[in-house]
């Protein structure tokens, strides 16, 4: 490389450093200015009418927010989910979680880089009738993120007795893009249950696979309508199930515009024919409703695929149903339209990676009716030589789902701070299955949760930028997750 473009290239990156640096305190100032968000979290048993007649118990969060911040925004779809809370990128976040479940409980911020102490990894689960403080500033980007309990052994129950709820992040980089707002800005968050004749909730794993519903609920309700206008609609997908996989598609085959995966929004929008969403993952879609009759129903399907395992029961893994409709019932205008460009982030080259020539290697390794990394178990308090990583480093992880006669999938869910995907490989033998899925994956984006088909290796490039200390890694496989597919790994300052 000659000098002058040496120093050329060193300028432009300069500039781009510096203008990331403003546009990075521009949008903190915002939520610097603003108050705290204090917030009392409780989890409490409860009940909820989700089904025509007896309603049906359950736990659930409340939260009051002891601040004017006006973090709660009410809960998706009037539900039993938890309130969604609602802060700037740069906002301080103090809750008070208080555990009033007949069991240990505590609260993980999925997808939020946070320190250790706020991460909610299960030894600090506390008893019944004891509470918990986080406090921890906003770092990450806007997007949509969600919180729900991490106590060993026991985050499927949990989760599944209706403990979970979103946190949406907004930032003055996302405000000044010109996307749906407000009531165009719709929550989805997909949850598939059994229920009882008397309505009551059925949790039963049948077993080391996980856990099924037949039952597919959108925010709390069973294939639920939501009528619309003739406008742009910003759709913010969770899939918050146990072990569901959602193939999401249009009806009618119109392609899914994606303007945002776990970690925000997108550079650009990618239109996919379909999109996968794993347990633990999100997935913001652009709905265009404007060339649409009044009186015409749009239905939103999770498709057919096979090969990903969880066979039996009433609705198997790849099943096809209905998860929910739109009925367009107005004329509206807005002057929307998808933007050719989102938001900018930085985007790792792999080939700096400290261990780009020897990514650290996860094996999932099956093991007395349980799925292990490297053929450890999770230990509360442990790492092993292969789990210690330094902060300030960009590294690969390489996680392989390859082990002979694989028949799961699983979705790889890390704690710390966002990644980004690298490199997909498939096993040939499973390539016909592979086929029905991978024209669904986003992997444009910044994510906290990856999805590996059996058969399928996966690259991702990761940084440590902040916090030092022993976070989680484990499957979102949530009975997986429960029966030791988790291990820790350790940041040293
Ligand atoms: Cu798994």
């Amino acid at each position: 490389m000659s000098r002058e473009i040496s120093r050329r290239r060193f300028l432009s990156q300069s500039a781009a450093a510096a203008a990331a640096v403003a546009l990075g305190s521009k949008s903190f100032a915002q939520g610097r200015n603003l108050p705290p968000a204090e917030i009392l979290l409780t989890a409490a048993p409860g009940s909820a009418q989700i089904l025509p007649g007896d309603p049906t118990p359950i736990n659930r969060f409340t939260a009051k927010e002891t601040t004017p911040a006006r973090g709660i925004v009410g809960r998706p779809g009037d539900s039993f989910l938890g309130p969604t809370i609602r802060v700037q990128k740069g906002q301080r976040l103090r809750v008070l979680f208080v555990n009033n479940l007949d069991n240990k409980s505590i609260v993980h911020w999925h997808g939020l880089d946070v320190p250790e102490a706020s991460d909610g990894h299960p030894r600090f689960a506390v008893d019944p009738g004891e509470t918990f403080w986080y406090d921890f500033t906003v770092i990450n980007r806007a997007g949509t993120y969600w919180y729900h309990p991490h106590p060993d052994q026991i985050t499927g129950p949990q989760v599944y007795s209706g403990l979970a709820g979103l946190l949406v992040v907004s930032d003055d980089e996302e405000a000044s893009l010109p996307l749906p707002q407000n009531r165009a800005d719709i929550p989805c968050v997909i949850q598939d249950r059994v229920f009882n004749t008397d309505n009551s909730l059925v949790y039963e794993t049948g077993g080391r696979e996980g856990f099924l519903g037949d039952v597919v609920l959108v925010n709390g309700k069973p294939s639920p309508n939501y009528y619309v206008g003739t406008r742009c609609y910003r759709l913010r997908f969770l899939n918050g199930s146990n072990s569901r996989i959602y193939k999401l598609a249009w009806s009618d085959g119109t392609p899914m515009d994606v303007i945002a995966t776990d970690g925000g929004l997108l550079e650009a929008p990618v239109s996919k024919p379909y999109v996968m969403l794993a347990p633990g993952q999100r997935v913001e879609v652009w709905a265009d409703f404007r060339n649409r009759q009044v009186g015409e129903v749009v239905t939103l399907k999770s498709l057919e695929f096979s090969g990903a395992g969880l066979f039996g029961g009433a609705l198997p893994q790849g099943h096809p149903f209905d998860l929910m409709t739109f009925s367009i019932n107005r004329q509206e205008f807005d002057n929307l339209s998808l933007p050719k460009k989102l938001a900018p982030f930085e985007r790792y080259d792999p080939t700096k990676a400290v261990n780009y020539k020897n990514p650290r290697v996860f094996d999932i390794v099956p093991n007395a009716g349980m799925w292990l990394f490297n053929n450890l178990p999770f230990e509360m308090e442990n790492v092993s030589e292969n789990e210690i990583v330094r902060r300030g480093d960009l590294e690969i992880w390489e996680f392989k789902n390859t082990w002979p006669g694989m028949k799961m999938a699983h979705p790889i869910h890390l704690h710390g701070p966002n990644f980004q995907v690298v490199e997909r490989t498939i096993d040939p033998a499973y390539q016909s299955s592979y086929n029905n899925v991978k024209d669904g994956y986003v992997d444009e984006g910044i994510v906290d949760t990856v999805m590996l088909m059996p058969g399928e290796t996966i690259k991702i490039a990761i940084r440590w930028d902040n916090f030092a200390g022993l976070f989680l890694y484990h499957c979102h496989n949530l009975e997986h997750e429960d029966r030791m597919m988790m291990r820790n790994f350790r940041i040293l300052p």
